[in-house]
């Protein structure tokens, strides 16, 4: 069996601790390295004066991972410059925060640079090779041009935006023509798909062949769409578990009655945080009765606090529920609350299935795991509500939750009453299906797809050349 060799921003190395401490990527991601053997490479997240390209090893529950460190200028300009404050809000259609700086883009060369010069010499001949996410796109290319003639793979996974957004950026053609030195590039959704394929076809004069494969002039890569799962069996064994109960007892005592409806997030405006906080204003309006028998409990950590559209959304999220509660809150009820820190993946399992309703409604997101955590982890005896945003990537699978239009305060405060009022049978039919979809399109299912279709594809330029 070849080697896997996995790159990504941020490498995660294994805890062994089982205490679900580890998000559902990273486990995933040691799972195929540990079939497959070989090695993780990335970021260490650590800074160093000036770069070296020291590469740090370490085996931790039988996966290797290799890190580097980078400079404060990397930092500044690769990761909180171009991959952060441009493609990110682009790829979330949010040009109207996206900043195009010459000097971010140049970071972003030098760094993919400095990642093919450090990871290039590690990579052996039959080993397969697979790329993560827009922090990486030109990776591809500097490893070819440095003579790797692997099969590479590419997974993108946030959104692919519209084309007559990505045109707005500096440099597109030469962004989207990188991604042809990979051999198979994987979306999260046919949607974001075939917003790469109109790209391809409609800016790069593409044809687009019946097994996937888009080919400009000589050039030939697979596209396809291969939705990302979460370690389903182990979320659920997680909801089960000590910690969950007593998490789940605890939430429920607290509640004293009242039903719960849960957000879980990374502070982001991606996430449509604003919006759910005026959707659920709307709902206490327009249902006075509902006063003093429900509450929102938003879970949202602080990421990215460097960047300034971050900080913004910290702030103006501060004032709103403290507005919201000042308006409608009692001596003994609080209507939202609002909390800025992490937690186990174990208690979050926890807290999902003391809840009622989990509300999940991004502006745009590639996919969404938080959905499917909450799905995983409810009671199948007496299921709670999933609302889901129909701009998540997880809406194109998870077709039974009641999906929403997240600008939309009206449909935000309508699902929020459709799901309190929900009857048990229809919760548990809806859940029964998002369920089995959870379940069969795991993580352990998304690697395996991808990695086939990697290893199933045969490059022209390996065969010419044998
Ligand atoms: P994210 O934008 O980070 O990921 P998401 O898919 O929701 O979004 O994953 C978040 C993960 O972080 C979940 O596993 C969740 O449990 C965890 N998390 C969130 N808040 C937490 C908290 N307070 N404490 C502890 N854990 C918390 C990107 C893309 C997504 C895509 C994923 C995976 O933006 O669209 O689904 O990658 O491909």
């Amino acid at each position: 069996m070849n080697r896997l060799i996995i790159i990504s921003n941020r490498v995660q190395p294994p805890t062994g601790a089982g205490d679900g401490s580890q998000g559902g990527l990273a486990v995933a991601l040691s799972a195929a390295l540990r079939e497959y053997s070989g090695l993780w490479f990335g970021w260490s997240g650590e800074i160093t004066e000036e770069f070296t390209g020291h590469i740090n090893f370490q085996r931790n529950d039988g996966v290797t991972t290799a890190t580097i460190d980078l400079e404060e200028q990397d930092l500044d300009e690769y990761y909180n410059g171009y991959a952060n404050r441009t493609l990110w809000p682009l790829f979330h259609y949010r040009v109207d925060l996206a900043e195009y700086e010459r000097q971010f883009a140049g970071g972003y060369e030098r760094v993919n640079t400095r990642f093919a010069e450090t990871v290039g010499p590690l990579i052996e001949e039959e080993d397969l090779v697979w790329v993560h996410d827009y922090h990486l796109i030109p990776l591809g290319r500097e490893l070819r041009k440095r003579g790797c003639r692997n099969l590479i793979g590419f997974f993108l996974h946030i959104p692919w935006p519209p084309t007559p957004l990505l045109l707005s950026l500096p440099s597109h053609r030469e962004l989207v023509d990188s991604l042809f030195d990979y051999d198979v590039i994987g979306f999260q959704t046919t949607d974001w798909l075939e917003s790469f394929l109109h790209y391809a076809t409609h800016e790069m004069g593409a044809t687009v062949e019946e097994n996937g494969d888009v080919v400009v002039g000589e050039r030939r890569v697979r596209a396809i769409a291969c939705p990302i799962g979460i370690d389903a069996e182990n979320f659920v064994a997680l909801a089960h578990g000590d910690i969950a109960r007593e998490t789940c007892v605890r939430m429920r005592t607290s509640a004293t009655g009242r039903a719960m409806i849960i957000g879980v997030d990374r502070l982001d405006y991606s996430k449509g945080l604003e919006e759910r906080f005026l959707g659920y204003e709307r709902f206490l309006s327009a249902h006075p009765e509902r006063a003093g028998h429900v509450f929102l409990l938003q879970i949202a950590p602080p990421s990215r606090g460097e960047v300034q559209s971050y900080q913004e959304i910290r702030g103006s999220l501060d004032s709103l529920s403290g507005r919201i509660n000042g308006a409608f809150a009692d001596i003994d009820w609080v209507p939202i609350r609002y909390v800025n820190r992490g937690y186990s993946r174990a208690v979050l399992a926890g807290a999902y299935r003391a809840a009622r309703v989990g509300l999940v409604t991004p502006l745009r997101d590639g996919m969404n795991l938080v959905a499917k955590e909450y799905v995983a982890a409810q009671d199948p005896e007496d299921p709670g509500v999933l609302i889901l945003s129909s701009f998540a990537g997880a809406a194109e699978q998870l077709t039974e939750a009641v999906l929403v239009n997240p600008h939309s305060a009206e449909e935000i405060c309508d699902a929020l009453e459709q799901a309190l009022t929900m009857p048990l049978a229809e919760r548990k039919r809806r859940w029964r299906a998002l369920m089995d979809n959870v379940m069969r399109e795991d993580v352990m299912w998304w690697r395996r797809t991808f990695t086939a279709a990697l290893t199933a594809f045969s490059r022209p330029s390996v065969a010419d050349a044998a």
